[in-house]
Order: structure tokens, then C-alpha cells, then sequence
């Protein structure tokens, strides 16, 4: 029989990815490792909730508004106490910050406290939910700074280019696990038949450049003047030279940007005269994604500065982002500067 090549022997579970990486380090603790089957196990819970969602009562919306002033939907809810309760006995984590919660979340008392700070945004494009279109979960992983004892503000409000782990979940045709410890960025699709995540996109790279630009154009009245010649930039003169790009836009920042992760091209969600941060949240959102597309050769900005050299100032600080191929997120910094 002849020999087969190395990938095609391999079985490649998460798990088995997850240990494999962890072999890469001796002084691995294990910890890592442990939180992030934790996470992998609370995305199988959320995905058979989503799955079953039209046909249970657990679309629509609660009676609730979290601290961003986003109607909390029930699923919402579900994902947020799943991550939750995954995680708080692990040992691994001593602090944890969740979108839909105003503080920082302790570990409780009777729970060991660990190296590791997650921060997650339990079901990111949950406008969406009821009409059956991708959404997901995306989280970061720091390590802490306090030494012992109950984790605070202060291990949670990191810069981005802290982070030792960060991902996402993919809630959509497929179930799909991306993340990234520092080792590439690694895509699983879920394999219903035996519960397992198998690995479906090794080593993803972002091309340099691209041709899809996806934005809510609904916003450019308010667009500052920066803005609106970056995107006239797009959709006029880059046709002339034989580029054109197209305009995709689901409204779902993690199927946005995981589109962009494999095609290219770039994702914004710029400042506006009415809100000159924009919508989406440094710590939920825009440093654990600015990880990922980094990892795989992308770039990520607020315009101006590189998303993970923001110093954090406030939990769910909001900040511009420009996400994608590196060509991409350097072109749209030059219309903003001033410089084209
Ligand atoms: P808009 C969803 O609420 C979200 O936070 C992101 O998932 C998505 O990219 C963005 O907001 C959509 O915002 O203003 O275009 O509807």
C-alpha cells in the first residue's frame, strides 16, 4: 500500500490539535489547553440550542437591555450563561468579562482561581437570529497580571497584543471553531455524526488583497468625508483600473469577518458624526478578531492605530474597525489620514 501523505493520516480532532499545540510548550501548564475544550464544549451546547431555536420558544427577544443598549435576545441569554457556567469551576480562569454583562464576572468563592482571563462576546449578530442567518460567539484569552487571588479590572483591561488565545464560533450551514494560540490560525468544522470538531482549514491565510468591501452603507450620510472618498475610491475609480470590488455585508460581524479571512478584502465599521467610536466593543470584539486576522498575515485598525496597541480605558469601550488584507486595511488608513 502506498504510503499516505502526513495530513491525510492524520485524524485531526480540536482536542488533538489542542494537545499537539500544547506539546509545543514544556512549561505548558495545561490550563490552556483545559479552557479551550471547555469552550469548545460550550459551543456544541449553544449550537444545539441555535440549531433547535425555530422550533422552541427560545427565539425573541427578553424583556432586557444589556449596558450597550442592544435588546437582549433569549438565545442571547443562553449563550451567555453557557459560556458562563462552562467555564467558572475549570480552575483555569480567575476573572471573566462577558458583552452582556456590565462587570466583570468573579469565579465563585468555591471554585479554584486561575493563570487565565476570558472575555467573550457570547452571541455576536443576534439581531439576526430570528431569521435564521450565521451569528457566533468570539472570545480572548489573557493571561493575568494580579498575582493570586480573585481576578480584577485590571487583568481584564489589556492591550490586544496581550492576548495569548483567541477565536471564534461560527454558528451558520456549518458549525465551525476558528482560533488561534499564536501558532497559526486553525479552522474545525463540526462533525454531527460523532460530536467531534474536525479540522477543515489549517493554517488559514488572508490574501493580501482583495475585492469584496463590506460595510453598512446605510450609515454613509454620516460617514466622515475621509470615509465616504475611501468608499467612492471602491466603487468608482479602482473600475477604471480593471479591480472592481463588490460590497458584501450579512450584518453579522463574525460571518463578515470570516468571509474576509478566507477571500480577502476588507470589513469596516468606521466612526460617524453621530457616533465617532462606531458600534463594536474593543475588548468583545475588535482585539480578539485584530488576533486572528493578524495571525493570518491580515492587518486591523481604528483607522489610525493598530487595534491591538489600544490601550484598553473602559470595559465596553467602542473603537472604529477596519479589518482585513493587509493592502486593504493600509489603503482605507491612507483615505482617513488624509494622504490620498
Ligand atoms: P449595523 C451585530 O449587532 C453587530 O454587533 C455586528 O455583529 C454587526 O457587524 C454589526 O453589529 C451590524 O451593525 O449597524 O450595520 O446593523
Amino acid at each position: 500500500m502506498t504510503a499516505q501523505p502526513a495530513s491525510a493520516n492524520k485524524f485531526m480532532t480540536l482536542e488533538r490539535h489542542i494537545v499537539e499545540g500544547e506539546r509545543m510548550h514544556p512549561n505548558a501548564t495545561g490550563h490552556l489547553s483545559s479552557l479551550l475544550h471547555s469552550v469548545s464544549l460550550a459551543a456544541k451546547l449553544i449550537w444545539r440550542e441555535v440549531t433547535k431555536a425555530g422550533l422552541v420558544n427560545i427565539l425573541g427577544t427578553t424583556d432586557r437591555m444589556n449596558i450597550s443598549g442592544d435588546v437582549v435576545k433569549k438565545l442571547d441569554e443562553f449563550a451567555d450563561r453557557t459560556m458562563y457556567k462552562t467555564m467558572d469551576h475549570s480552575g483555569d480562569l480567575c476573572v471573566m468579562a462577558s458583552e452582556e454583562n456590565e462587570d466583570i464576572l468573579q469565579i465563585p468563592d468555591d471554585y479554584p482561581q486561575g493563570k487565565y482571563v476570558l472575555i467573550y462576546d457570547p452571541l455576536d449578530g443576534s439581531g439576526n437570529i430570528d431569521a435564521n442567518i450565521t451569528i457566533g460567539t468570539i472570545f480572548s484569552v489573557y493571561a493575568r497580571v494580579s498575582k493570586s487571588g480573585m481576578g480584577t479590572l485590571e487583568d481584564v483591561l489589556q492591550p490586544g497584543f496581550k492576548q495569548v488565545a483567541a477565536g471564534y464560533l461560527l454558528f451558520g450551514s456549518s458549525m465551525m471553531f476558528v482560533y488561534c494560540t499564536g501558532e497559526g490560525v486553525h479552522g474545525f468544522t463540526l462533525d454531527p455524526s460523532v460530536g467531534e470538531f474536525l479540522l477543515s482549514h489549517e493554517n488559514i491565510r488572508i490574501p493580501a488583497r482583495g475585492t469584496i468591501y463590506s460595510v453598512n452603507e446605510g450609515n454613509s450620510g454620516r460617514w466622515e468625508a475621509s470615509m465616504q472618498r475611501y468608499i467612492r475610491y471602491l466603487k468608482e475609480e479602482e473600475k477604471e483600473s480593471g479591480r472592481p470590488y463588490s460590497l458584501r455585508y450579512i450584518g453579522s460581524l463574525v460571518a463578515d469577518v470570516h468571509r474576509t479571512l478566507l477571500y480577502g478584502g476588507i470589513y469596516c465599521y468606521p466612526g460617524d458624526v453621530r457616533n465617532p467610536n462606531g458600534k463594536l466593543r474593543l475588548m468583545y470584539e475588535n482585539n480578539p478578531l485584530a488576533f486572528l486576522v493578524e495571525h493570518a498575515g491580515g492587518a486591523a485598525s481604528d483607522g489610525r492605530r493598530r487595534i491591538l496597541d489600544i490601550k484598553p480605558t473602559s470595559l465596553h469601550q467602542r473603537v472604529p474597525l477596519f479589518i482585513g488584507s493587509r493592502e486593504e486595511v493600509r489603503l482605507a488608513g491612507e483615505f482617513l489620514a488624509g494622504t490620498r
